[in-house]
């Protein structure tokens, strides 16, 4: 179980914290973390929040993390530029304080629910989760989250509902990107409902035991690891429930390149590029690329939802 390619769940071992798996970058990365803080208090930012309480998980991977640095500043949050330093240049400019997600469709109690309401009460747990860009890079990143199944569960899905759609905050004065062409704002994402209440699928609320850094998607984004990182939608403020698939924000704009599923899988190369292997972030200029696994590594939990598919035809 120590290749670094070896996934997720190691059944039997007792959850693993970011801690466990990396005691000397965590501390690096919490001498970074308060260095950060203190540069933006001085820049009259807010200043660095107390710690959250989450459990660890058994669904953690062994691999240890990328760095607080690598994970905030290599971004892509096209509402704040194109580039990839971008987001963490201009992220800061977002108000995530007060945040409300409007939760509705075909939902038994629809409604405004806010978000330190449903944190106050959310499952908090630390998910070490490997993450996969269609670009063909890739993370490991221990996000604070708790299963999205769980909101679904307080709201209650009607019976018929069979999608979940999530919008990102629209906010041009605060969102740069907004104020220029290319995507049609805001953007969209969407899953199938069995997709949405697997329980790998989180709501994350942070990273390395902090508040979610703005360039993340804070303060509220979803994360779905076995899918390419475009389908984890940021700074979500609006969730619903449908019986028909819901438009998305990549699949709109490109549909032969990018589809509703984007599940990871190094057997379908992207149509300008090859998704057999990834650069991991960090890894410097002359390491070997890594094999892509399919479903991003997380096949023993997700197979199955897939089963009976041609994930050629449903890419
Ligand atoms: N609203 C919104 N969500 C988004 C994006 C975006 O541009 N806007 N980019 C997606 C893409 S392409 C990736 S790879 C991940 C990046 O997440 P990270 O910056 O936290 O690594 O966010 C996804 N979620
Ligand atoms: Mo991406």
């Amino acid at each position: 179980m120590s290749h670094p390619s070896t996934p997720t769940r190691r059944s039997g071992s007792r959850p693993l914290g970011w801690a466990d798996v990396t005691p000397r970058a965590a501390a690096l990365n919490r001498r970074e973390l308060i260095a950060g803080a203190a540069a933006l208090a001085a820049m009259g930012a807010a200043p660095a929040t107390a710690k959250i309480a989450a459990q660890p998980s058994a669904f953690s991977t062994d691999v240890p993390p990328n760095t607080f640095e690598e994970i905030t500043s290599y971004n892509n949050f096209y509402e704040f530029g194109w580039d990839k330093s971008d987001p963490a240049r201009h992220a800061h400019q977002l108000t995530t304080d007060p945040w409300a997600i409007e939760i509705g469709g075909m939902v038994e109690r629809p409604g405004s629910y806010d978000l330190a309401d449903i944190l106050a009460t959310a499952p908090l747990e630390e998910r070490i989760y490997r993450f996969r860009c269609v670009e063909a890079w890739s993370m490991v990143i221990p996000w604070i989250g708790f299963p999205l199944a769980a909101l679904i569960e307080r709201v209650g899905a009607q019976p018929g509902a069979k999608y979940v759609a999530f919008t990102t905050l629209l906010r041009p004065e605060e969102m740069p990107g907004q104020r220029a062409g290319g995507i049609d704002w805001p953007y969209v994402e969407g899953l199938r409902l069995d997709e949405a209440m697997n329980p790998l699928t989180i709501l994350a609320s942070g990273l390395y035991g902090e508040e979610m850094p703005k360039q993340n998607g804070a303060p509220i984004r979803l994360v779905v690891p076995w899918k390419y990182g475009f389908k984890s939608i940021k700074s979500v403020v609006k969730i619903t429930l449908t019986d028909k698939e819901p438009p998305t924000t990549w699949k709109s704009l490109q549909p032969r390149e990018y589809g509703f599923y984007a599940n990871v899988n190094p057997e379908v190369d992207h149509p300008r590029w090859s998704q057999a292997t990834e650069r991991k972030i960090g890894g410097g200029l002359f390491a070997a690329r890594e094999p892509t696994l399919m479903f991003n590594g997380y096949a023993e939990q997700v197979a199955g939802l897939y089963a009976g598919m041609d994930l050629r035809a449903n890419y």
